[in-house]
């Protein structure tokens, strides 16, 4: 029997010969590399993830959805799937015109036919889709450093479907999902997003859920972009294939999802209602601050913990799945079971970890108790988030020419190994330039660029586990602190200022540099001819003059100590 709501949905794929011939004809079109975001979307503007939509926005559908959540033909649509491009390329580029879409690699996956191409109201779609202009909200600051400044719309022609080469088989597309389901005779079934791992508290609620709903359940979480900051997808997928076990295997599945977020709460959740339907759920879970962004820049939430619920109940009708709503979840310990934070017995006592205190459990390597969580949950995130002490780290000097940075650095560097346990790398300002960057001069695009490099490379070091200690002049903040989100995702940036003042530099010379750059034959010398701007908060700043160095490097290692970095 075909269920109607399991039918299979349209999607946007030519056939298999038709694609083979316009992707040998589409490498003649202008082609735009798209952005890992751009990708997520494109895939599910293709499977039918997004449908009805038939391509990225065009300008009036995406001032409907702007303004009320309607494409401009009235149906409910409430996030904006645009095609942000820069400046130079949309240059080219005018409505009429058929673009080629790459992944990184360039491969072509599909073709846009141009309709529209419009310079955005940025601080408008903030202020209405995430409700609030304001940078601390992550797709805010997305939408203003890093989407470009123009857009382009226009319908789609799916040719073929992002590769990905991991967890293969636990993707599905809408009509592979609605398969399924149809093949297990399926009816009812509830659908739980998430971008967490999963822990008792939410394998209780999915459990509430799909016996309150007296529904299947499909656990569907995002693996395409979530909060910045969040558990890896790498991780998170091995801890849900440990919780599924404890569902009951005939009635319960799971499925990727590879959704870019947007963390807009509310319209999130119609959105994420929306994207469900298509992939033939009935119903959908709404938790306490569904796809919260967190914090905004004056400390306050950005949305009410049930703002989400309220909005998706308002357009369930026409969303065409049913909300389950949920309420936090909190242990008692006197019941040993947990419950809805609103149905604890009086007088009972409440356990709960939030999501801070658990990343400062496994930051610090402290005990995650078992009605917390999982073991096999537990394990798998100390594989990925061990202790600090085990984490890889960058130290980071910056300091005028020969205030004393690389003297400190070699001395760090020794005291490191001596202790052991992780391997130690040195990127010093002269020997990157020698092996790196030997093209490089010193005008200000140079040194980025130079800055940049050494930050990359830490950045891997970093990840892997490892000791990076970089030794710069790294004369400008803005530079320094793009390298310092670059390692901030992946461990501790800390950054020292060797803070010895020019003359005592100067009266150094330790390289006759500063009497080359006096008598202007050597140019744009940092101190003299070119500025160094003096970091405003350094985890630590060390003055060499007078001091010797064995002192110097002693400081750091107290510093890495106080931050959990090594253990004495
Ligand atoms: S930067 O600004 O961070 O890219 O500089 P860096 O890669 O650390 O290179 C600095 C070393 O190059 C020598 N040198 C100069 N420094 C500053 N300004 C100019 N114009 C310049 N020309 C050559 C200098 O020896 C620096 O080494 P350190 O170890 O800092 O003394």
């Amino acid at each position: 029997m075909t269920l109607p709501n399991l039918a299979p949905i349209p999607e946007l794929y030519v056939s298999h010969e038709s694609a083979q011939k316009l992707k040998i004809e589409a490498g003649n079109l202008p082609s735009w590399d798209l952005t890992p975001r751009q990708i997520c979307d494109l895939e599910l503007l293709m499977n039918g993830g997004f449908f009805p939509l038939k391509g990225f926005l065009s300008e009036a559908d995406y001032d409907g959805v702007v303004d009320n959540m309607r494409l401009a033909d009235g149906t409910l649509w409430p996030m904006p799937i645009t095609l942000d491009v820069n400046e130079k390329f949309a240059e080219g580029i005018a409505p009429g015109q058929d673009i080629a879409l790459r992944d990184q690699e360039g491969v072509i996956l599909a073709i846009l036919s141009v309709t529209d191409k419009w310079v955005p109201n940025k601080a408008k779609e903030a202020e209405k889709v995430f409700g609030a202009d304001d940078l601390a909200h992550p797709a805010v600051n997305y939408l203003h450093n890093t989407a470009g400044k123009i857009y382009l719309g226009g319908p789609v022609t799916g040719i073929q479907q992002p590769v990905h080469y991991d967890f293969k088989a636990r993707r599905d597309t809408p009509n592979e999902l609605r398969a399924y389901f149809r093949k297990l005779g399926w009816q009812k079934i509830v659908a739980f997003q998430t971008r967490n791992p999963l822990h008792r508290a939410h394998q209780e609620l999915t459990f509430r859920a799909a016996r309150e709903a007296q529904a299947n359940l499909l656990i569907h979480p995002v693996v395409g972009m979530t909060k910045p900051g969040d558990v890896d997808h790498f991780t998170r997928v091995r801890c849900y294939e440990a919780v599924l076990d404890q569902y009951p295997q005939s009635t319960t599945t799971m499925s990727l999802l590879n959704l870019a977020m947007r963390m807009a709460g509310p319209r999130e959740a119609v959105w994420h209602g929306l994207i469900r339907k298509n992939h033939g759920v009935t119903h959908f879970i709404v938790g306490r601050d569904h796809a919260g962004p967190g914090k905004n820049s004056q400390g306050v939430d950005f949305y009410g913990p049930y703002d989400a619920q309220t909005l998706f109940k308002q357009y369930e009708e026409e969303i065409g799945v049913t909300m389950v709503d949920f309420k936090h979840m909190v242990y008692v310990a006197e019941k040993a079971q947990y419950y809805p934070a609103n149905e604890v017995p009086e007088g009972c006592t409440v356990l709960d970890i939030s999501g801070t205190e658990l990343r400062r459990r496994l930051r610090e390597g402290l005990d995650i108790p078992e009605w917390f969580s999982f073991p096999q949950v537990v394990s798998e995130l100390r594989r990925t988030s061990p202790a600090r002490a085990k984490q890889g780290f960058t130290v980071f000097f910056t300091g005028l020419s020969g205030s004393g940075k690389s003297t400190i650095a070699n001395a760090l560097m020794v005291k490191l190994m001596e202790m052991g346990g992780r391997p130690v790398t040195l990127l010093d300002g002269d020997v990157v330039r020698k092996h790196l960057s030997s093209e490089l001069g010193f005008s200000k695009e140079h040194r980025d660029i130079n800055i940049k490099r050494i930050g990359y490379v830490a950045s891997e070091i970093t990840k892997n586990g490892g000791i990076a200690i970089c030794a710069p002049i790294a004369p400008y903040t803005a530079t320094r602190r793009a390298v310092r989100e670059m390692i901030e995702a992946y461990g501790a940036f800390v950054e020292v200022h060797v803070a010895t003042p020019i003359e005592e530099c100067e009266s150094r010379d330790r390289k006759g540099l500063y009497k080359l750059a006096r008598e202007g034959k050597i140019k744009e010398f940092t101190g003299i001819s070119d500025p160094y701007e003096v970091p405003a908060n350094p985890e630590l700043a060390v003055d060499t003059t007078g001091v010797d160095v064995d002192h110097c490097a002693h400081q750091v290692i107290l510093k890495l100590e106080s931050m959990g970095l090594i253990k004495a």
